[in-house]
């Protein structure tokens, strides 16, 4: 079934560029899939995987973590384009073999764009590299686990990291962390931490639990909903459905982004007849588009308003009876909105102060509002605090715990939440690692581990021996990308359970391994009892399980859970207390230990085979209640503040183009923002062009300042193009050398991916990074 693969890689010279898309998805967003889907898995592959997508016993869609509509309404295909392609992605018939590495060198590797490397195929076999060799070569699974043994016991496990992506299933999460526990670290970093980390970080001590608290109903009851720093039109597209239904019946829906994206105009169902033949439904009723990092002082702003509304008409606005009852705080969060600096919000936002005032009465009328929000708001220095304001506004008018109403922040890599559940996390609580303790009779370590930044200063300074990634492709998804992948080549070994070729393998320590994995969609039988499922946890709390259907593209691949089993015997030596065995070869026994360790499990086994499976509890949805450390949910004052460019400098934030995902990328159509067949571009206001003194397309080199340092990044070229005035876009991973490791959102360490401080100046053939071209 072997497919052949492109041999082109990116030209960025055939870079073309139209005018922006003003709906999303369509009926080319279904031929797209579908092209997408036959060229990397043939037709039969494809169909089959698109029919079981999101389905009662299928699996479940390595696209993102939005919610499918529970009950009846499920509809026949619950997918969306961007979905597609990451089934076809991975259904891919394309193999990557050893004779494949045998042809291209670790040289000729690290010269290829991930989107070459990405679209070879399907990884076959277990490879090895040791230090001197220009090769992957291949090596047995036994000879493979045991060099991991050696290894790990030949250092100590301080300097041991398991990295986690977000689209690993909850079985596998919990035993990879109790390896790490078993072995002495909570060096657990994971995607999170480069992701939502700054959304949990305000959620908790404000409401007691790091997640949402809406569910998909919600959407149907909410009078109105704000959707913030998103991109659903490419990122979450299934949204857009729940965003346009709620406006059909009334609700207003706020967009606040400074793109204006084209999911926010108008949404072509590709389910429905008239969507697939090009009827747009409307999405956004307003759009502000918002200076990058001006956030925090709309919200303070809107604070501000609701506060004054009430006292023009008392008993309106704000929910005294709910923030007496269940809340502390409010007092002092009135006097800071007390007063409110125009000059300076007009400033830090780029709004007006009608446009601000409009929006805040719109949330004075509204008896329910949701507001989402994603990586538009949590990758900056501010990011804790903005979210705090967040929080403040929903306490303020009750929005927790009644119909339509509450915080909804919108997760990204498929099984991420549910990886934070299952305790992957450096910094555990002590109420999970006594459970984990009593369970198996281990003795976890208490100190914490690094998160995703912390790893790569570790990196820097020489301090990690061994590296384990369990899928993800940290190289690339991390800050500053030279100082990182030269940290990466200096560990002893690196070890990588992946499914396609990636970066991370080629910015390899001196022994690697890369260890091939079984992917959603496939078929995982090969067990005494036979088939197995796993489980993941959606956005909204949902757990449900997954099961893939797809015959492996090779023999020689290996579930996760039995592959982090055997990597536990092979470091823990046969004496160990846990049965490694009995999980790997049963899933039902991971899961009965889950349901011993974590709350909110009872009866696991038998509610995760449930149709529709089931939600976890969420105090502040299910009882109105906090389960912070004082028992109520938590005003919060925060100093204002905003991004602020240095003479001659703009903000860079970094997004994702409309055919990637995350590192990978599925192909070189950004369709809905008009740009094709090239990245390394920057997406700049023609009044900031003009200031700079650059034409339109012109290449550019970008320079980045942070405390003092500079970071260089060659050949990007500007594109004028309508976002805010003040900020421009490029997209990630290739930006991502230009951000200082120092440069994080202050309480959650996330990386400041959208906080940059640039400068273009011309480009010449000078040193730097151009990791692509
Ligand atoms: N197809 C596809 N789906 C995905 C992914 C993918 O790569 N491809 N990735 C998954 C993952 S891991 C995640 S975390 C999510 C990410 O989902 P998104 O958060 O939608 O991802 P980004 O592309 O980073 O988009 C960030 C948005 O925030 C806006 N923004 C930037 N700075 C600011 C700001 O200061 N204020 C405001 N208000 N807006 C701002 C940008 O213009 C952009 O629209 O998507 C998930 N789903
Ligand atoms: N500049 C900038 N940087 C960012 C961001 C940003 O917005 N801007 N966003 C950040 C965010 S939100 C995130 S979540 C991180 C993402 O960081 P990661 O999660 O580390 O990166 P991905 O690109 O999602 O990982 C892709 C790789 O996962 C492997 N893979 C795919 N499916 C499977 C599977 O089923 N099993 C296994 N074992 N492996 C699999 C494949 O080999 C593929 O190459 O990046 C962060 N980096
Ligand atoms: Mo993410």
């Amino acid at each position: 079934m072997h497919r052949s693969a492109p041999k082109k890689d990116i030209n960025e010279d055939d870079l073309k560029v139209s005018e922006p898309a003003h709906a999303a998805a369509g009926l080319k967003a279904v031929m797209v899939s579908m092209e997408r889907g036959f060229s990397q898995a043939g037709p039969s592959r494809t169909l089959r995987s698109m029919l079981r997508v999101n389905q009662h016993d299928g699996f479940d869609c390595p696209g993102c973590a939005w919610p499918e509509s529970i009950t009846e309404r499920r509809k026949p295909a619950e997918f969306c384009e961007n979905g597609a392609k990451a089934i076809a992605e991975e259904a891919s018939a394309r193999t990557v073999t050893p004779e494949w590495f045998a042809q291209h060198s670790i040289a000729d590797l690290q010269d290829k764009t991930e989107y070459w490397l990405g679209s070879q195929g399907r990884i076959t076999s277990p490879m090895i590299i040791r230090e001197g060799e220009n090769h992957y070569t291949p090596i047995s699974w036994a000879q493979a686990f045991s060099t991991i043994g050696e290894h790990v016991n030949a250092t100590t496990p301080d300097k041991c990291v398991f990295y986690t992506s977000g689209r690993t299933a909850n079985e596998t999460a919990f035993m990879y962390q109790l390896l790490a526990r078993s072995l002495g670290t909570n060096n657990l970093p994971d995607c999170s931490n480069m992701c939502h980390e700054s959304s949990g970080t305000a959620l908790n001590p404000t409401i007691g639990i790091g997640k949402g608290t809406v569910s998909l109903e919600d959407f149907e009851h909410t009078d109105l909903i704000f959707v913030i720093g998103q991109n659903p039109g490419t990122n979450h597209p299934r949204m857009l459905s729940a965003l346009a239904d709620a406006r059909k019946r009334g609700a207003r829906v706020v967009a606040v982004n400074p793109l204006p994206e084209a999911g926010f105009f108008g949404f072509k169902d590709p389910q429905t007849v008239g969507g697939m033949l090009g009827k747009a439904e409307p999405v956004a009723s307003d759009f502000l588009q918002i200076k990058v990092g001006g956030d925090l002082a709309l919200f303070q702003a809107f604070g501000h308003l609701l506060l004054e509304e009430e006292k023009k008409h008392p008993g309106t606005v704000v929910d005294h009876e709910f923030i007496a009852q269940v809340t502390d705080g409010f007092d002092a969060y009135k006097d800071a909105r007390a007063t409110l600096d125009w000059e300076a919000t007009e400033e830090a936002t780029g709004l007006t102060r009608t446009q601000i005032t409009e929006i805040a009465m719109l949330l004075a009328k509204s008896k329910a509002t949701i507001i989402c929000w994603a990586l538009g708001l949590t990758q900056q220095p501010h990011s804790v605090p903005t979210l705090k304001e967040i929080i403040n506004l929903l306490l303020l008018q009750g929005n927790f715990g009644k119909p339509g109403a509450g915080a909804c922040p919108v997760r990204g890599h498929s099984n991420v939440q549910g990886d934070r559940t299952m305790g992957i996390w450096e910094k555990p609580t002590e109420k999970l690692l006594s459970a984990l303790d009593a369970e198996f009779g281990i003795d976890s370590p208490r100190a914490h581990g690094y998160d995703s930044t912390e790893a790569l200063h570790a990196f820097e300074k020489d301090e990690v021996d061994v590296f384990v990634s369990m899928g993800g492709n940290f190289a690339l998804a991390n800050s500053d990308t030279e100082a990182l992948e030269a940290g990466m080549q200096r560990a002893k070994l690196t070890v990588h359970i992946s499914t396609k070729p990636n970066r991370s393998h080629v910015v390899h320590g001196k022994t690697s391994l890369i260890l091939p994995t079984l992917g959603r969609t496939d078929k995982d039988d090969k067990h005494p009892g036979g088939a197995q499922f796993l489980s993941v946890e959606d956005s909204m709390s949902v757990i449900k399980s997954t099961r893939g259907r797809l015959t492996p593209v090779s023999e020689h691949l290996l579930a996760e859970p039995v592959i982090v089993a055997r990597m536990a015997q092979a470091i823990l030596g046969d004496g160990h207390p846990v049965d490694w065995r009995a999980m790997a070869e049963d899933y039902d026994v991971i899961r009965d230990h889950i349901e011993r360790v974590l709350p909110g499990f009872e009866n696991f086994n038998k509610r995760v085979r449930d149709k529709n499976g089931f939600v976890l509890p969420n105090p502040p949805r299910d009882t109105r209640s906090f389960a912070t450390d004082i028992g109520k949910g938590r005003f919060t004052v925060s100093e204002f503040e905003a991004l602020e460019a240095p003479e001659g400098h703009l903000i860079l934030q970094t997004m994702r183009s409309h055919d990637q995902y995350n590192t990978t990328f599925y192909g070189l159509d950004d369709r809905y923002r008009g740009i094709k067949d090239g990245r390394r571009v920057i997406l700049i206001n023609p009044e900031d062009l003009a200031e700079t003194g650059f034409a339109d397309r012109e290449l550019v080199d970008v320079i980045s300042t942070f405390a003092g340092t500079e970071r260089r990044a060659n050949r990007f070229r500007l594109v004028s193009y309508p976002t805010a005035k003040g900020c421009v876009a490029a997209y990630y991973p290739e930006a991502n050398a230009l951000v200082h490791r120092d440069l994080v959102a202050r309480e959650s360490n996330t990386p400041g991916f959208k906080a940059m401080m640039v400068r273009f100046v011309e480009h010449t053939q000078q040193p730097g990074r151009t990791l692509d071209s």
